[in-house]
């Protein structure tokens, strides 16, 4: 119990710390994402996360100032279908991610930005920037 507690500390601190979350910028991983295990979405002022884990964005709607950075990540075990991050109007469109993945997108105005993932139309989330 008091192994597990700390370790959790851990995670905390490495997903609330910028220099840590920019660190995992790029590539694949095969053990999953940090923030996987912490259900953080919120990194600080400008940097949100949502964790895709059982076919859901989590948080499926999300409030973020102008010029805030959103990341999604996913979260499924793998083996898994990888899922996309793609606007309902076109404003961006990820690649596929896969398992361990992750992408980002900064929204420099404010607006409902409605999204869903290609493979999977049901699933739906939604980022409002005010
Ligand atoms: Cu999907």
């Amino acid at each position: 119990m008091k192994a597990r507690l700390a370790l959790f500390g851990v995670a905390i601190g490495c997903a609330i710390a910028v220099a840590c979350f920019s660190d995992r910028g790029a590539g694949p991983s095969s053990s999953g994402a940090a923030e996987c295990s912490v259900p953080v979405s919120v990194i600080d002022s400008m940097h949100f996360v949502i964790a895709i884990r059982d076919f859901t964005f989590r948080p499926d709607s999300i409030s973020v100032p102008p010029g805030a950075t959103v990341t999604w990540v996913n979260c499924e075990t793998p083996p898994q279908e990888p899922h996309t991050s793609t606007a309902d109007g076109g404003a961006w469109d990820s690649p596929e991610i896969n398992t361990g993945q992750r992408f980002s997108h900064t929204f420099p105005a404010q607006g409902a930005f409605p999204y869903h993932c290609t493979p999977h139309p049901f699933m739906l989330g939604k980022v409002i920037v005010e």
